[in-house]
């Protein structure tokens, strides 16, 4: 799966000698380091221009490119829009939120299951290119689809926002607890399969709120727009400062 957190590459008996185990904690926690030096970078970048940066995690599918598109939508007229679109291989949901009037860079990691700072850093001056030397208002910030290694690697961003569909189960917060410990945002998305789910929205809240009693919870439909209101006063909210 991924070749730079080395997280798919350990079998679950795989036996390493002392020194070899040292050596791969030393070179994760350097990487982790060059990322965090370069994050805080980035978020000075953001601060400068007056952007406020969002980063969306979840699993593959969860529904963070129809949500960027329904907020594109609603909020176009309001603020200028900036995605940075995280994904293995393709365009496609660059193309998906530039077609909703964002502007929209892909950011192809070629492998990696999740985005890492520097690689934000070139998209965000990417970015600022194609809005001729001007910064959104608003940058948000898809990661590849992914519960668990994004979690690891900050970015710069002001808010972090994790994302579970109602579909995929109400087992996610206890499942993957990192998602939801580093997170300011907690939403549910896809409420209008509620009625078709064995999904217990309390329970799934109350779960979260208890690794994370500070979470923000929304509970919506990119699909209905049931619930959207919400979210889109939050962020008119953030951007008020
Ligand atoms: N019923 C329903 N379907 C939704 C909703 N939001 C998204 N979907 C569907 O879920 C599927 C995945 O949506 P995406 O927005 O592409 O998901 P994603 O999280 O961006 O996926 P990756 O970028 O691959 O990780 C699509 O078929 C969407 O139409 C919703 O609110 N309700
Ligand atoms: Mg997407």
């Amino acid at each position: 799966m991924c070749d730079v957190c080395g997280c798919g590459n350990h079998g679950n008996t795989m036996v390493v000698s002392d020194d070899s185990a040292r050596k791969t904690v030393e070179v994760k926690k350097s990487l982790l380091d060059e990322n965090e030096r370069v994050a805080e970078v980035n978020r000075k970048h953001f601060d400068e221009k007056g952007v406020l940066a969002i980063n969306l995690i979840s699993s593959p599918g969860s529904g963070k490119t129809t949500l960027l598109e329904k907020t594109i939508e609603a909020l176009k007229g309001e603020f200028k829009i900036g995605v940075l679109e995280g994904d293995i291989e393709t365009e496609r949901d660059a193309e998906r939120v530039r077609a909703k009037g964002a502007y929209a860079v892909q950011l192809t990691t070629g492998g990696a299951c999740h985005l890492e700072a520097p690689l934000v850093h070139k998209g965000f001056h990417a970015l600022e290119k194609q809005m001729d030397g001007g910064a959104p208002d608003i940058l948000f910030i898809e990661n590849v689809g992914n519960l668990v290694c994004p979690s690891s690697f900050y970015l710069g961003e002001h808010v972090r926002v994790v994302l579970v569909s109602v579909p995929e189960g109400p087992d996610k917060p206890a499942k993957y607890p990192k998602a939801f410990k580093t997170s300011d945002v907690f939403i549910i998305t896809k409420a209008d399969l509620l009625p078709y789910f064995d999904f217990d929205v309390e329970k799934v809240k109350e779960e979260a709120l208890s690794l994370n009693p500070n979470l923000r919870i929304f509970v919506l439909s990119a699909k209905t727009g049931e619930g959207m209101e919400e979210w889109l006063n939050y962020l008119r909210e953030l951007k008020k400062g």
